[in-house]
């Protein structure tokens, strides 16, 4: 996986799959299915910032981390939670290369239920 990093603004997301995050602090859609090597891009639509998190214990073994803000690990996102926040029209690409499911959050919004999942098929 490569964490393809933040992009301001109209990045066209190449593949074409974007999650928003938006008002009601949920991921839309919830759940995204690609094909393996696409990239996807969380982009923020509203006033609220979030944070595209993975959960380390969400991911298929052979995956790399990835979060907003460039973290290594779910440990260092949640110690840096302004470090990880996409403001309103910010986005977040990741490109998927290992299949499997993976499961992601948003750090202020977790306990509002603020998560999602990116299932990459072969
Ligand atoms: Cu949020």
């Amino acid at each position: 996986m490569v964490v393809i990093g933040l992009a301001v603004g109209g990045c066209s997301g190449g593949d074409g799959n974007t999650v928003t995050m938006e008002s009601g602090r949920r991921f839309e859609p919830g759940m995204l299915t690609i094909s393996a090597g696409e990239t996807v891009s969380f982009a923020s639509e509203s006033e609220e910032a979030h944070s595209v998190t993975a959960y380390e214990d969400g991911l298929p073994e052979s995956a790399s981390y990835f979060a907003s803000g460039g973290f290594e690990t779910e440990g260092e996102a949640r110690d840096d939670v302004a470090g990880g926040l996409l403001s309103q029209g910010q986005s977040f690409e990741v490109k998927f290369d290992v299949p499997g499911t993976y499961r992601y959050f948003c750090l202020p919004h977790e306990d509002q239920g603020m998560t999602g999942r990116i299932v990459v098929e072969e």
